[in-house]
C-alpha cells in the first residue's frame, strides 16, 4: 500500500513512527515535509521539520524535546555567543550543526533540497521516502504588532523567541506563490492508495504544504481517500501552539472547526461546508479524540465522515492504533 503523509515537525514525526509500526516494513510511505519553518542562520540552512522527521524515524531525536539530537552539546553555540554572534534564542546543538553544514555545502554545490534530503536520509534510514514540499525557498512569516507598529517576523522568531505570546494577525508563506512542488511530490499524491494529514499544525505545517501551487489541487483530485487526524483535543492543541495561528486564519480551536477548515471533498463546489472557503475541500474522513465525540455529528454534517478514537500520541503502540483507525476509515470511505 502506498501511503502519502503531509507532515510538519514533532506531531507529524511522532505520528509517522506509529504509522510505520502499524503498517510494517512492507508499506511504502512517502512523507511530503513542510519547509516553511526553514531558517538561515550563521550562513547555514536549517530545515527543522525535515530534520525532526528524519531524526525521529532514524532514532537520533531528543525524545523529550521532540526536536534536535539526543545527547547533544552546545560548544559551537557557546563559542558563537562569546563572539557576540546570535541569535541566542535558537538552540542549535553541535551534532545538529553537522547536518546543516552538510546540507548547506550540498546546496552550494548545486544539489536541490530534495536530493540533499535524500542524501541525509541515506545516513538516517528513516524507513520512509522523505521529500521536501518544494526545492524552492518558502519561509513562513507572521504579522504581529509590536510597540505600536506592525511587522512581519520569521516563524521561528514568533514561535521560539516570542513563544507565540504576541497575537498573530496573519500568516504569510513568503515565496509559496512561485514555488514549485519538489520532484516526486505530485506523482506520489496521484499514485497514492491513501493520503493522511497527521495531527500536525493545520496552518503553518499542512497549510504551508498545501500553499505550494499544485499540491492542494493534486490532493483534491487524488484517487486515494484523504483522512486527517485532529491536532486539537478539547479546546487545546495536542502539542505546540496551534491555537495561536488558527486564530490568525479565523479558525476556532476545535476539532470540528479544523475539519471544516480543510473541507469536505464530497461537498459540492460553492457549498459553505466545503473547502474552508478556499475552493474544493480536501477530506474524505476525519478522526477526533474520544473527548470530542460530540463533534462527530457536526463534522459529518459538513460532509466529512468522522469517528472518535483515542488521539493522544503517548507511546508508539497508542499512536499505531491511531494510524490503524485512520487507515480503516480510509477503507470505509474509499470511492468505488
Ligand atoms: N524549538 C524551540 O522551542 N526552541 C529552540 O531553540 C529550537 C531549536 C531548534 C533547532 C533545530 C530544529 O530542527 C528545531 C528546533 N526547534 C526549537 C523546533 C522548531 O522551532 C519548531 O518546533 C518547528 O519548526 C515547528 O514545527
Amino acid at each position: 500500500m502506498r501511503i502519502v503523509v503531509l507532515a510538519g515537525g514533532i506531531g507529524g514525526a511522532r505520528f509517522l513512527r506509529g504509522l510505520k509500526e502499524a503498517v510494517g516494513p512492507q508499506a511504502d510511505i512517502t512523507v511530503i515535509g513542510n519547509t516553511g519553518d526553514d531558517i538561515h542562520l550563521f550562513g547555514l540552512k536549517v530545515c527543522p521539520d525535515l530534520d525532526t522527521v528524519m531524526y525521529t524515524l532514524g532514532g537520533g531525536i531528543h525524545e523529550e524535546q521532540g526536536w534536535g539530537r539526543a545527547d547533544e552539546s552546545f560548544a559551537v553555540k557557546d563559542e558563537l555567543k562569546a563572539y557576540g554572534v546570535g541569535p541566542e534564542w535558537f538552540g542549535l546543538g553541535d551534532k545538529d550543526f553537522a547536518t546543516h553544514i552538510v546540507r548547506t555545502q550540498m546546496l552550494g554545490a548545486g544539489y536541490p533540497l530534495s536530493a540533499v534530503t535524500e542524501a541525509l536520509c541515506a545516513r538516517w534510514q528513516p524507513g520512509v521516502r522523505l521529500i521536501p514540499m518544494s526545492d524552492d525557498r518558502v519561509e513562513t512569516h507572521v504579522l504581529i504588532e509590536q510597540d505600536g507598529a506592525k511587522k512581519a517576523v520569521h516563524f521561528q522568531e514568533f514561535w521560539v523567541k516570542l513563544h507565540a505570546t504576541v497575537p498573530a494577525e496573519a500568516i504569510i508563506p513568503v515565496g509559496a506563490e512561485s514555488a514549485r512542488p519538489a520532484p516526486g511530490v505530485l506523482e506520489a499524491i496521484a499514485e497514492a492508495d491513501v493520503i493522511l494529514f497527521p495531527p500536525s499544525n493545520p496552518v503553518v505545517s499542512v497549510g504551508t504544504i498545501l500553499a505550494v501551487p499544485g499540491i492542494r489541487a493534486a490532493v483534491a483530485a487524488a484517487a486515494a481517500p484523504v483522512v486527517g487526524l485532529s491536532p486539537i483535543i478539547g479546546a487545546a492543541p495536542v502539542r505546540g501552539m496551534a491555537d495561536k495561528v488558527l486564530a490568525a486564519v479565523g479558525v476556532e480551536t476545535s476539532a470540528a472547526a479544523v475539519a471544516r477548515h480543510y473541507g469536505s471533498r464530497a461537498a459540492a463546489p460553492g457549498d459553505a461546508s466545503g473547502g474552508g472557503g478556499q475552493g474544493a475541500g480536501l477530506l474524505d474522513g476525519w478522526l477526533v479524540d474520544e473527548a470530542d465525540a460530540d463533534a462527530v455529528a457536526e463534522v459529518e454534517a459538513a460532509g466529512i465522515p468522522c469517528r472518535a478514537v483515542p488521539l493522544w500520541m503517548t507511546d508508539v503502540e497508542r499512536t499505531a492504533a491511531m494510524a490503524r483507525a485512520a487507515l480503516e476509515l480510509a477503507e470505509a470511505v474509499r470511492r468505488a
